[in-house]
C-alpha cells in the first residue's frame, strides 16, 4: 500500500491499483476510484479545495448537525451541515492489512485515521458549539469498496447531542437511468414537497429534484443498492446510521449553486447519504458513538 501525503491531502493506492484521495479539509474524500481507474465519486468541476468552503461532491462530513436546525437551540447557529466539512482535521495515521504474510494483494486493504476536537477547532465554531468532544474519522479502502465512519467521543463534563451524515456524491452515467432498491415500503420525508411524511413504493426514481429523508423500512442492516439500465452498480451498507437520504439538485437548483459544473451533472449524480438526522443523538459524559457506511460495487 502506497500512502503519500503533504499537508493538505492523503492519497492511498492498494497493490491492485485500487485508490483513495483524502482532502484535510473537512477529512473530505475527493476521489475513490476502481483497480481500472474509474472514479466513483462525482466532484463538481467548480469544487473548491482550497478550504474556502466545503467540498461540492466526494463525501463531505456532515456534523454536528444536519441541515440548519433553528428550533434547536444548542446548534441553531451553526453553519448548514455543521463546522466538520469546513475544518482542518489532523491525518492521525494508517493501518493496512497487507502487513500482514497472510493477505494476498487481492485482500489489502488500508485505513486512514482523521482527527477533530474541541482541542484542535477553530475558535469561532468552539464558541458556537462549546463542548468537549473528540472525533475520529476513518476511511477503509479495499477491494471490494470502501467504508467510511466517524467515531465521536464526549469528553466533557456536559451532556451534548447531535446528528451526522456522510453526504456521498456517487458518480453515475444517465440519472434517468438509475432505479434506487432497498427503501422499498419506507417511510421518508419530502423536504421539495412541504416536508411531508410519505411512503415509498418500489423502486425510488429521479425524474426531478429530490430530497428525501428515508427510514428504511427494511432495517439497520437492509443494503440500499443503486442500479443503472438494470444492472447493480452500488451498494451501500450502514452500521449505526439510521436514515438514508436520498438527493438530486436537478436542473434549477444545480443553476443556483455557484461551485456546481458543469450545470448538467446532476445527470451524472445521486447523493446517498447514509447518517443519523432525525432527532437527536445524546451523548453523556464519556459515552462513545460510532457510525458508518460500507460503498461497494
Ligand atoms: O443532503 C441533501 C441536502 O440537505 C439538500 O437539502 C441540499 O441542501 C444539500 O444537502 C446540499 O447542501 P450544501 O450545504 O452542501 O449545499
Amino acid at each position: 500500500v502506497n500512502i503519500s501525503h503533504d499537508n493538505s491531502r492523503v492519497s492511498a493506492v492498494l497493490p491492485t491499483g485500487e485508490s483513495v484521495d483524502v482532502l484535510l479539509f473537512g477529512a473530505t474524500v475527493i476521489s475513490w476510484k476502481d483497480r481500472a481507474g474509474n472514479e466513483k465519486l462525482w466532484l463538481s468541476d467548480a469544487a473548491k479545495l482550497d478550504g474556502s468552503k466545503a467540498v461540492r461532491g466526494g463525501i463531505p462530513l456532515v456534523f454536528p448537525v444536519f441541515g440548519t436546525a433553528p428550533d434547536h437551540a444548542a446548534t441553531s447557529s451553526l453553519p448548514q451541515h455543521g463546522f466538520a466539512r469546513n475544518s482542518k482535521w489532523e491525518f492521525l495515521g494508517k493501518s493496512s492489512s497487507e502487513s500482514s504474510p497472510s493477505t494476498s494483494p487481492s485482500d489489502a486493504s488500508v485505513k486512514l485515521d482523521f482527527g477533530l476536537s474541541s482541542a484542535t477547532l477553530d475558535e469561532k465554531s468552539k464558541s458556537l458549539w462549546p463542548f468537549t468532544f473528540s472525533a475520529i474519522y476513518s476511511v477503509t479502502l479495499t477491494t471490494e469498496g470502501l467504508s467510511t465512519g466517524i467515531v465521536v467521543t464526549n469528553d466533557g463534563q456536559e451532556p451534548f447531542e447531535f446528528q451526522t451524515l456522510l453526504h456521498t456524491y456517487l458518480r453515475i452515467k444517465d440519472i434517468t437511468k438509475i432505479e434506487v432498491t432497498g427503501l422499498e415500503d419506507s417511510e421518508y420525508i419530502d423536504k421539495v414537497d412541504g416536508a411531508k411524511t410519505k411512503s415509498q413504493s418500489g423502486a425510488v426514481t429521479i425524474t426531478g429534484e429530490t430530497d428525501r429523508v428515508y427510514t428504511p423500512a427494511k432495517g439497520p442492516s437492509s443494503p440500499v443498492i443503486v442500479s443503472e439500465g438494470g444492472s447493480e452498480i452500488f451498494s451501500v451498507l450502514r452500521d449505526n446510521l439510521k436514515e438514508i437520504v436520498v438527493w438530486n439538485p436537478w436542473t434549477e437548483k444545480a443553476a443556483g449553486m455557484g461551485d456546481f459544473e458543469p450545470k448538467d451533472g446532476f445527470k451524472n449524480m445521486i447523493c446517498i447519504e447514509a447518517g443519523s438526522v432525525r432527532g437527536w443523538t445524546a451523548l453523556e459524559p464519556g459515552d462513545v458513538f460510532n457510525g458508518a457506511q460500507t460503498i461497494s460495487y
